[in-house]
């Protein structure tokens, strides 16, 4: 067991000097560095040059905050401040984050470390850190007011603490939480196990979901909303903008999951199946582990999973609730499947000339449309494949599976080369001659009295679900 400097000067009566002189003894030593990134591509992993060996994380549109040492405690700096972040090509979000980015950068350490991280606030308000899932000292949780007074703008707080267990946790402020976490602040924070053998992956990938009601044409996000969001992220960025996965064949591969948005994700898998190996609690034995292919994040937990990539292929990975794979739309539209809108669209013209009328065959037609849109806004859907439009957005990236990457190499492979034979295809013989299940004719209900307004009253306010 290793013993904090704090209990040193405990030890020796120098605590009797009183809280300010303890709290000041890193004071006489500089800094660390706060480095910065500005671009939201996938940064390769941190690969660890000296201490205990383990396998560095890769965060999805992210990086890994280099650290120094300093008298055995691994020294970081985070820098809380207002950040522009793209959420895909063609659309940018005014956030509040750390060290240029939101969600700040992943730190990462070993099981046993002793940490100090610095937090310097430059965002307009006070704000605070918690390490959430780590086992600390009360008064290192970040919990502004109940463990520390609140970190002012300007001023750098230290946060020391020694690792004592290996896991997958992630911080975020405990001060004006509404309106921080809503502007983006929150990152990982990795720790990998002492015996480098340990639930040893060859890939392991990390990031959090976040979502945004941000209106169509404007750049922030609306902090007080509760359940109508419009943009669903991982790592603050929604597809087509989200960088794939790219998998050796046979890698055993984990990807890690943190949730603070206000609902919960089943994130669904194709082609494989996977097991829950990692909490934000700690590491679910193996006698514990069953087969899934959707493991659903809930609100304010991690989850993460392990996977042997063994098919080979360009899959689909994405949150299984259909809307969750969207961008920003308006979320009380009718149903106009089945609707010959052609007369109507006729009168509309007349005053929209723009008019397109939609929804009769369903949506897909959007997911090729020009349609005019405001500035600083992504369609509904988008993004193409080898085939055609995906019609995806929001939180939705494809794992590329493939032989003979490099060992470590994150670098996409484009589109999957499909064997012989292996793909869906169109059937040229005679055209469908069976019968199908006699339909009898819909009888239309007969109404009496007033119809039922389906519509909402005009002039209401906003329609939460
Ligand atoms: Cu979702």
């Amino acid at each position: 067991m290793s013993i904090s400097r704090r209990n040193l000067m405990e030890a020796s009566g120098l605590a009797l000097l009183g809280a300010a002189a303890v709290s000041g003894r890193v004071q006489a030593q500089s800094i660390p560095e706060a480095p910065v990134m500005d671009k939201p591509a996938t940064q390769p992993p941190l690969v660890p040059t000296s201490g205990v060996d383990y396998q560095p994380v890769v965060t999805l549109n992210g990086w890994t905050l280099p650290w120094r040492m300093n008298n055995g405690w691994k020294e970081f700096h985070l820098v809380a401040e207002p950040v522009v972040r793209e959420f895909a090509p063609g659309m940018v979000a005014h956030l509040w984050g750390y060290n240029g980015q939101a969600p700040g950068p992943t730190i990462e350490a070993v099981e046993g470390d002793k940490v100090r991280i610095f937090v310097t606030n430059r965002l307009p308000e006070h704000t605070t850190i918690h390490w959430h899932g780590i086992i600390l000292p009360s008064g290192m949780d970040g919990v502004g007011g109940l463990t520390q007074p609140h970190i002012r703008p300007g001023k750098t707080f230290v946060y020391e603490f020694e690792l004592k267990k290996s896991g997958t946790f992630m911080y975020h402020p405990h001060a004006d939480e509404m309106v921080q976490m809503a502007m983006g602040m929150m990152g990982m924070l990795i720790v990998h196990p002492r015996d480098p053998k340990f639930r040893r992956v060859d890939r392991d990938f990390v990031f959090i979901m976040s979502a945004y009601d941000i209106e169509p044409g404007s750049y922030m996000p609306k902090v007080a909303e509760m359940t109508d969001f419009n943009m669903w992220t991982w790592n603050s960025r929604v597809f087509p903008g989200i960088d794939v996965l790219p998998i050796r064949l046979n890698d055993r591969i984990r990807v890690r999951i943190a949730n603070l948005t206000m609902t919960n994700h089943p994130i669904h898998v194709h082609g494989h199946d996977v097991r829950v190996s990692c909490t934000d609690g700690g590491w679910v034995p193996e006698s514990a582990q069953w087969p899934e292919t959707t493991i659903d994040v809930p609100v304010g937990a991690i989850r993460a999973f392990d996977m042997l990539a063994d098919n080979p292929g360009d899959w689909a990975f994405h949150c299984h609730k259909s809307h969750h794979a969207m961008n920003a739309m308006g979320h009380d539209l009718r149903n106009f499947v089945g609707v010959d809108k052609r007369a109507v669209t006729q009168k509309i013209r007349r005053l929209v000339p723009d008019y397109m009328p939609m929804g009769s065959a369903g949506m897909a037609d959007m997911g090729e449309m020009e349609m005019p849109l405001p500035a600083n806004t992504l369609p509904m859907m988008t993004g193409f494949g080898p085939f055609g439009p995906i019609e995806m957005g929001g939180m939705f990236t494809v794992m590329k599976i493939r032989e003979g990457l490099a060992p470590n190499d994150y670098s996409d492979p484009g589109w999957y080369t499909h064997p012989r034979g292996t793909v869906a295809y169109e059937w040229q013989g005679p055209a469908d001659p069976a019968p199908r299940a006699p339909q009898a004719p819909q009888p239309v209900p007969k109404v009496t009295g007033p119809l039922p307004r389906a519509v909402k009253p005009s002039g209401g306010g906003h329609n939460h679900h």
